[in-house]
């Protein structure tokens, strides 16, 4: 059996845009705030993973039966050669598309993108002996930063952002997202985005508010990670986990209250921090979407949607859209300007 796993790693040593630079900037603000991709070490990756299984987290579970109901739709929709899937974690419910899309007999190279460089390594080597033939061409990299290392596509290509993550960011910095993937799409790619639909504000906020508390042990996980990385002083179960839903903006804010007055030290970066007592650090928002929302950010974004598919309870959403096709000018512009000669 052939098997062809390559993963290049675009993290570490040179990188410019580190955890570092997020902390200096995030912590010295009037109001504090850390990048939710800082979640993700080895720890956080598998604290994710245990949210994922919680029964208040409906995402994982709905978005799964949304992926088994119509993976075979998207494979004969998209005629796919390519997945490349951005923040891929272990890749557990991209199982069933890159089954369909081999059912179909198009698919030939998967590409995972994620920070966490274990995983990506892991998943790799399993997907790559689970479907023979496939190549696997991992990257370790910020999908905001590192997506210009894809290189040219083995076919038709989907991008693929499962699991909600695309609701991590904020509003204009999707749009700025949305439209420079779109770039990489080519005329025959397609674009495949999970997104947690607004609902009754009570079953959004059980899902962050667990109550075996995951969720706020992944959320403090992100102090242990500055701690480790860089040399800092957090004192992680002084800081209460908060979330709640914004009903104005409909996103859920994940945020770390202090308990009582702290000063914490940075080592590695010389830098003093205060917080009073009660004063929080926001650590993720994960906005929820309703199809007007969707389309809006499609619009601005220059694609254009193909199919949205959903539960029967409308709880989350699987949209599928392509670039908007660029008029071409052709023939008519031609002797116009052959005219004007
Ligand atoms: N797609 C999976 C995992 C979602 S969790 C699912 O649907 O269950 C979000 C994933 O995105 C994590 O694996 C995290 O490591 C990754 N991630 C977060 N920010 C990232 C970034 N800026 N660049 C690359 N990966 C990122
Ligand atoms: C990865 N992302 C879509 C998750 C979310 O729901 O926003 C991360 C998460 N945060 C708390 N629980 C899960």
């Amino acid at each position: 059996m052939r098997v062809s796993v390559e993963v290049r790693s675009f993290l570490g040593p040179g990188d410019d845009s580190s955890l570092a630079d997020d902390v200096l900037d995030g912590l010295t603000r009037p109001f504090k705030e850390l990048p939710p991709k800082h979640f993700y070490d080895d720890i956080g990756a598998q604290l994710f993973d245990r949210i994922c299984e919680l029964p208040e987290y409906y995402p994982t579970r709905t978005e799964r039966l949304i992926l088994a109901e119509h993976s075979s739709d998207i494979a004969a929709l998209t005629r796919a050669a390519e997945l490349v899937e951005l923040g891929s974690g272990t890749a557990a419910k991209t199982r069933l598309l890159l089954s369909a899309l081999a059912d179909a007999g198009t698919l030939r190279r998967y590409v995972p993108v994620d920070v966490t460089e274990g995983v990506i390594r892991a998943t790799g080597a399993i997907l790559a002996t689970e479907y023979p033939g496939l190549d696997v061409h991992g990257i370790v990299g910020d999908f905001e930063r590192h997506l210009g290392h894809l290189g040219p596509s083995a076919g038709p290509r989907i991008v693929a952002m499962l699991g909600g993550t695309i609701g991590n960011f904020t509003p204009g910095a999707r749009r700025r997202f949305l439209r420079d993937v779109g770039r990489l799409l080519g005329p025959d790619g397609a674009l495949l985005i999970g997104v947690d639909l607004v609902k009754d504000p009570a079953r959004i906020e059980a899902a962050y508010n667990d109550a075996a508390g995951v969720t706020a042990q992944f959320n403090r996980n992100v102090l242990q990670v500055v701690n480790r990385e860089l040399r800092a002083d957090f004192e992680p179960d002084e800081f209460d986990h908060v979330a709640f839903f914004d009903r104005d903006h409909e996103w859920i804010e994940m945020r770390l209250r202090a308990r009582r007055r702290m000063t914490v030290h940075v080592a590695d970066l010389a830098l003093t921090v205060t917080f009073a007592m009660r004063e929080e650090l926001r650590t993720e928002i994960s906005a929820k979407f309703t199809p007007r929302r969707l389309a809006a950010d499609f619009a601005a974004s220059r694609l254009e949607p193909i199919e949205l598919f959903t539960d029967p309870d409308g709880l989350f959403g699987l949209a599928l859209a392509r670039p908007v096709a660029t008029p071409r000018f052709g023939a008519a512009h031609r002797r116009v300007s052959a005219a004007a000669a």
